[in-house]
Parts: C-alpha cells; sequence; structure tokens
C-alpha cells in the first residue's frame, strides 16, 4: 500500500492557501469520483459541483460509471454529472482540457479503475484529493486527507466552511452534502458517526436540507427485482458461520451473475446488502461477493466495531479500506472465491484474542 507523507491531515491554512491559489485564474474545472460511485462519491461531487458552478467555474463531474438513480437525484445531476463509460458530453475532451481536477472519495487513481484511471494519469492538470480513506497514494498534488471523518462529504463541509464560510453553502450544494452524510454513515448509526458528523449534519440541515425527503429519495426509491434479489439472497444465497450454531459470528452472501440475471440486477441494486446481516445479534463480521462479467469477484467487508478488518483485506483480498468497512476484488471464480474467504475469515476469528470475550457472551 502507498503511503505518503505530505499529507495534510487537517484543513490549515497553508493548504488552503495552496487551494486558492490553483482555483485562481482558472476556468474549467473536473470533478472525479471512485468506480461504482456510492452516496457518498456523488453525495461530494455535486455538491462541489454545485458551489464551483455558483462561483462561475465551467464543471463537469465525471464518475467512472453511471450513477444508480437512488442517488442521482441531487439538482445539478442532469446538468453535471456524466459518466466516463458512457462519454456522453464530452467528458474525454473536457477531462483533457481542465484545468484542476478535484479526486474525491478515493486515495488513489486506480480506484477510478483502468480506462479511466488510464486516461486520468496522463493528465498534466494538478490533482486536489479531498478523502477519508487511510493511506493515500503519492499521486495527487494538494491533500484533504481525515480518515477519522465520517465520510468525503463531512470532510467536503469542513472544507467549504473554511474556506467559503457558510452562507456559500446553498440549498442544492448542501443537499447532496447531506445524502453522502447519510448514507455512508448508514443514516448516522455506523461507528465512524462522530460528534462533529452531527455538528455538520445539523449545519446542511440548517442550510435547508429536508431529511425525510433525502431518506425517502434514496431508501423508498428501490425496484421491486431489487427487493426480492436481497429477499433471495438471504433466503438462498447467504452462509452463516463460524462461532456456535445459532450464533453465528460471520456471514457470506454470493451474488452470482445468474442470480444477477434473474433478478434484472442494476448497479446499486445491493446498496446495503453487506450490512445486512449484521443486524443478527451474533454477527461481527459480514461479506458480500459480487460475481463480475469479467470473472472477477468483488469483495465488500463489513464488521462490528469489534473488529478491524481492512488491514485483511488489503493482506488477502488486495483492497482496503475503513476499519469497519473495506472491499477488494478476488481473481478466481465464486465458488473458489467463496472457499477462500471463508477459509481466511475462519483464520483470522479464530485467531482473535477477543474470541474468549465473544465465547463469554
Ligand atoms: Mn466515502
Amino acid at each position: 500500500m502507498p503511503t505518503n507523507h505530505r499529507v495534510a491531515d487537517v484543513i490549515n491554512s497553508f493548504a488552503l492557501a495552496r487551494l486558492n491559489a490553483l482555483l485562481r485564474d482558472i476556468k474549467r474545472i473536473s470533478i472525479c469520483c471512485h468506480a461504482r460511485p456510492d452516496g457518498d462519491a456523488i453525495g461530494s461531487s455535486l455538491g462541489l459541483g454545485n458551489l464551483l458552478v455558483a462561483l462561475g467555474y465551467e464543471v463537469r463531474c465525471i464518475a467512472p460509471n453511471r450513477a444508480p438513480a437512488h442517488i442521482a437525484w441531487p439538482e445539478g445531476a442532469s446538468t453535471l454529472l456524466y459518466s466516463f463509460e458512457d462519454e456522453g458530453g464530452d467528458v474525454k475532451p473536457f477531462l483533457a482540457s481542465s484545468e484542476l481536477i478535484f479526486c474525491l472519495d478515493f486515495n488513489a487513481l486506480s480506484r477510478l479503475d483502468e480506462p479511466m484511471m488510464l486516461f486520468v494519469e496522463a493528465l498534466t492538470a494538478p490533482r486536489v484529493m479531498v478523502d477519508h480513506h487511510p493511506y493515500p497514494a503519492a499521486q495527487f498534488d494538494l491533500y484533504f486527507s481525515m480518515p477519522e471523518s465520517s465520510s468525503t462529504c463531512e470532510l467536503l463541509t469542513e472544507l467549504l466552511l473554511a474556506n467559503w464560510g457558510q452562507t456559500a453553502i446553498s440549498r442544492r450544494v448542501a443537499i447532496p452534502l447531506y445524502m453522502g452524510l447519510m448514507t455512508d454513515t448508514g443514516s448516522f448509526s455506523y461507528s465512524c458517526s462522530r460528534k462533529r458528523t452531527f455538528e455538520i449534519a445539523g449545519i446542511l440541515v440548517e442550510q435547508g436540507v429536508n431529511v425525510p425527503d433525502v431518506q425517502a429519495q434514496v431508501y423508498n426509491s428501490r425496484t421491486l427485482d431489487s427487493l426480492m434479489l436481497q429477499s433471495a439472497l438471504i433466503l438462498q444465497h447467504t452462509t452463516f458461520f463460524a462461532g456456535r450454531p445459532g450464533k453465528e459470528l460471520a456471514a457470506i452472501v454470493q451474488l452470482s451473475q445468474a442470480v444477477q440475471e434473474q433478478f434484472r440486477y442494476q448497479p446499486g441494486d445491493a446498496e446495503g446488502l453487506a450490512n445486512l446481516p449484521l443486524c443478527v445479534g451474533s454477527v461481527q463480521i459480514s461479506v458480500l461477493l459480487t460475481e463480475r462479467s469479467n470473472g472477477t469477484v468483488r469483495v465488500s467487508a463489513r464488521s462490528s466495531k469489534r473488529y478491524s478488518i481492512n488491514k485483511l483485506l488489503t493482506q488477502y483480498f488486495n483492497g482496503g479500506g475503513h476499519p469497519q468497512a473495506s472491499g477488494g476484488t478476488l481473481r478466481m471464480p465464486l465458488h473458489e472465491a467463496y472457499e477462500y474467504t471463508r477459509q481466511i475469515f475462519l483464520q483470522f476469528l479464530e485467531r482473535k484474542p477477543s474470541n474468549s470475550e465473544l465465547l463469554e457472551s
């Protein structure tokens, strides 16, 4: 895992001065987020995009892949949001002629996935990273990195407050930022929610966010297929293991290509699925294995506060992330990925000294 020591881990006046110098006398700005964008990636992109448009810049938010509908609704999405894979709105010429590139919610260019990564890597415009994942790569010109921040949207709001003040956060800036804050924290339920997260949420509400409306747009806008997919996966394609019968400690959900076809799977349909087994009292670790059409398997792992899994994901799954929410990729068929994952987590759970504490409960 590459590390970098020039990283500014707080929003200090030196970093802000550099940002403002980069923004001076330029016109065209691209905002990029990670592949298979989530609420935090799209929310931070649109929040910053709407603010920069209000300041007079020409802006495009470019995600590697198309954003699912449940997160692509905030104002600004229809005019600013494009995907590299669709190549709509001349994204390549726009990117190539951008004078500044914001990189939001990712810490290494590889998170753009190959076609877009290779394209962006070759550009000479300065890159400003704003992200809450630990260990950023040495691929950016300016860093706003804060791993203790719940989400990129929390950190970005902090940055906007520090540089432009609360009045610059209009309703159309606040709504997407709140969406990302809400989705990355599981509606403020995950361990990443801290005092400052609620303060930031309060500021966004003060700027005009309608809380139940955002909640409904994101979570009550699913298709029947996606609900049926989720139900079928839990009923037929989830294995609970480790611990004692009835008190299993771990779960693996397998989302095969066949099941994806059966339920007309769309990106976003599995939203929240990796977390779902954690709602069982005994379950401390949950893994979603998604079979991709290119033959690889996407690994999405979640854990309770008792276990930190990001190092394990780096070591065994070509990935990484947050202590309680990490991802990776396996280059093997799904059934092998399942066996491999089960073995790794069985060993991990057996090795943990905190197991004794678990047996008592
Ligand atoms: Mn995030």
